[in-house]
């Protein structure tokens, strides 16, 4: 995906707040701490579109990116990360909230980027949204991030784990080395290019 142009568009919890625009949407959801803006931007070809941090728990709204490649303009949602004991139970829930509406309702969205470390297994919650994610229709692919932290025999055996784990062939990739950034462009360009039947 060679991108000509990246940029922030608004930061939004609530519905009414979403950005009122045609474009396809594909978000990238995961834990915090996975990767999630460090792979946005890697994909969207900018250092610092969205904010990576060593500080778990950053990305507290959805954030909604305009993109454009050589043939037309479709978005990147980066989703607040699940799992950050820090944050009050309160706060948690409003997220959650937030993000099940907007994983459920929104008409944009034509698939989620599911992030996993390949270092861990899946938690429940992981499996739990890729579950839910298939049951509501979504689109869905599971990327392990961080695969530059492993050896290429742990890496063989990670991918065999997670591909048990979730029920599906993962992607493995990394920011660092660039693995797996051409298959996820791949299914992101299907994802955007061809409309959802209605
Ligand atoms: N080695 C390595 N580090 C990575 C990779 N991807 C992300 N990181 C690091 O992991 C940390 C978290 O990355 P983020 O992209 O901010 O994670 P996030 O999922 O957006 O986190 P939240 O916004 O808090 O939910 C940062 O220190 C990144 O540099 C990768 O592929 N390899
Ligand atoms: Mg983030």
């Amino acid at each position: 995906m060679a991108i000509a142009s990246a940029e922030f568009e608004r930061a939004a919890l609530n519905p009414d707040d979403w950005p009122r625009w045609a474009l396809a949407e594909v978000a990238f959801a995961g834990r915090s701490n996975v990767g999630k803006s460090s792979l946005l931007n890697r994909l969207a070809g900018r250092r610092s579109l969205a904010r990576v941090s060593k500080t778990p728990g950053r990305t507290r709204e959805i954030h909604f990116y305009r993109l454009r490649d050589d043939r037309r303009e479709f978005s990147f949602v980066d989703l607040p990360g699940y799992g950050f004991a820090k944050v009050a139970q309160s706060v948690q829930a409003e997220w959650g909230g937030a993000i099940e509406r907007y994983l459920r309702e929104r008409a944009n969205l034509r698939g989620v980027v599911v992030l996993v470390d390949a270092r861990r297994d899946p938690d429940a919650r992981d499996i739990d949204l890729v579950d839910w994610l298939r049951k509501t229709g979504r689109r869905t692919l599971v990327v392990a991030t961080k695969a530059d932290k492993l050896g290429r025999a742990a890496l063989l055996s990670a991918q065999a784990r997670l591909d048990k784990a979730v029920g599906e062939s993962v992607v493995v990739s990394s920011v660092e080395t660039g693995v797996g950034l051409e298959a996820i462009g791949r299914v992101m360009r299907a994802w955007t290019t061809h409309r959802e039947a209605s």
